[in-house]
C-alpha cells in the first residue's frame, strides 16, 4: 500500500541572476519595473531577492544581508513564454500565481531562460494533484 508515505515534498532547487518585473497584482495590472534580481527556487516556492549593493541607502551592515523582496507560491501557478506583444525583451517567460500575481523573468541567454523554465514547469507539475 501506498497509504502510508510521506508527503512528497519538491525537491528542485535552482538559484541564479535573472531580470524580473511584476506585471499584474490580483488581476490587476501594474506597471512595469525590470530589476536584477538574485533568484531562487526551493521547496516548491520561488523567491526574488534584491543585491542588497544595489539597495539605496547601502551601508556595510546591509551588503551583507539578503532581502526577500518578492515570494511565489508555485502551487497552482503557471509558466510560459511570453508572447511579443508582453515585452520588447527576449527569452521572456511569464509567470501567474494562484493569487493572480504575474511577473515576466527574462535573462539575455537563451539556454539560462530555458533552463529555468524547465525547473519552474517541473517544480508546478509536482506540485499538483495527481
Ligand atoms: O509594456 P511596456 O509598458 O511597453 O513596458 C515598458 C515600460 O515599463 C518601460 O518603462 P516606462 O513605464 O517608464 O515607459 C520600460 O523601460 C520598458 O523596459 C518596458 O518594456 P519592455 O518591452 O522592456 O518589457
Amino acid at each position: 500500500s501506498t497509504d502510508s508515505l510521506p508527503p512528497v515534498l519538491p525537491s528542485l532547487e535552482k538559484a541564479g541572476i535573472l531580470n524580473k518585473t511584476k506585471v499584474s497584482e490580483n488581476g490587476k495590472k501594474v506597471r512595469k519595473n525590470w530589476a536584477q534580481s538574485w533568484t531562487v527556487l526551493h521547496g516548491g516556492v520561488l523567491t526574488f531577492h534584491k543585491d542588497p549593493k544595489s539597495a539605496p541607502g547601502s551601508t556595510s551592515t546591509k551588503s551583507n544581508q539578503i532581502l526577500t523582496e518578492v515570494t511565489v507560491d508555485l502551487r497552482g501557478a503557471s509558466i510560459a513564454s511570453a508572447g511579443k506583444e508582453k515585452s520588447s525583451k527576449k527569452n521572456v517567460l511569464e509567470l501567474k500565481s494562484q493569487n493572480g500575481s504575474e511577473y515576466l523573468i527574462q535573462y539575455d541567454t537563451e539556454s539560462i531562460i530555458n533552463d529555468w523554465h524547465k525547473v519552474i514547469y517541473d517544480t508546478i507539475r509536482q506540485l499538483e494533484p495527481e
